[in-house]
């Protein structure tokens, strides 16, 4: 069946934010220490309003169902990177199973080059949400926040913690690292949600 002769295509959303620009590489940004960790002493901690705190050594993390995400990342330092493979545990099994109770509102991430960011449990619910141990088929690396690092990719990438080690739940917001020095506490790169 043909479209009506009046239908008009709809327009696209643009795959690019406003006021960023396309690089093929991928920057490291950090605070400047990148610590070791071997998978074998890796954990994972959670504590706060949960009803399972749970406490992963790495065969527990590839115990859990993996999924494949290809997602664009946009740095808040203006650059975006496109169809980057992640594979992982989806934030959503993630939230399963540890059962945010209902009076968690907010996470907060804890890395171990004393780093923090915080999301709305809201946004770590999204499609595309992962804790991964994998970039374009390689194991992610210690510069990127290896051995595993969750991707929040809706969110400037200041939200996605490398080297992380706890996440807590809060009833109330807690801003981090940069949302306390002038970052925006949202990070929406649509809404160019950078500073203030
Ligand atoms: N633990 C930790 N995570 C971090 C940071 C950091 O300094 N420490 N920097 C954030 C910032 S400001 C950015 S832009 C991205 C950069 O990620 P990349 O180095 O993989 O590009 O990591 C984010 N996650
Ligand atoms: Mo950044």
């Amino acid at each position: 069946m043909s479209q009506p002769s009046d239908a008009k295509p709809k327009p696209e959303k643009p795959r690019l934010p406003p006021g960023q620009r396309l690089t093929q590489d991928f920057p490291v940004l950090d605070l400047g220490i990148q610590p070791p960790i071997d998978p074998k002493d890796w954990r994972l901690t959670v504590s706060g309003l949960v009803d399972n705190p749970i406490d992963w050594g790495w065969q527990d993390f590839q115990d859990q169902p993996h999924e494949t995400f290809i997602t664009d990342i946009h740095c808040v330092t203006t650059w975006s990177r496109y169809d980057n493979t992640w594979q992982g545990v989806s934030g959503k099994h993630f939230l399963s199973v540890v059962k945010p109770q209902a009076a968690a509102k907010h996470m907060v991430f804890h890395s171990h080059d004393g780093y923090t960011t915080n999301v709305p449990i809201e946004a770590f619910a999204d499609d595309e949400v992962i804790i991964a141990h994998t970039w374009n088929g390689e194991p992610i690396s210690r510069a990127h926040g290896g051995p595993i690092r969750p991707i929040i990719p809706k969110l400037y990438l200041w939200k996605s913690a490398k080297w992380v080690k706890h996440i807590t739940f809060l009833d109330k917001d807690a801003p981090g690292f940069w949302e306390v020095r002038g970052y925006h506490n949202e990070a929406d790169p649509w809404k160019e949600e950078r500073y203030g």
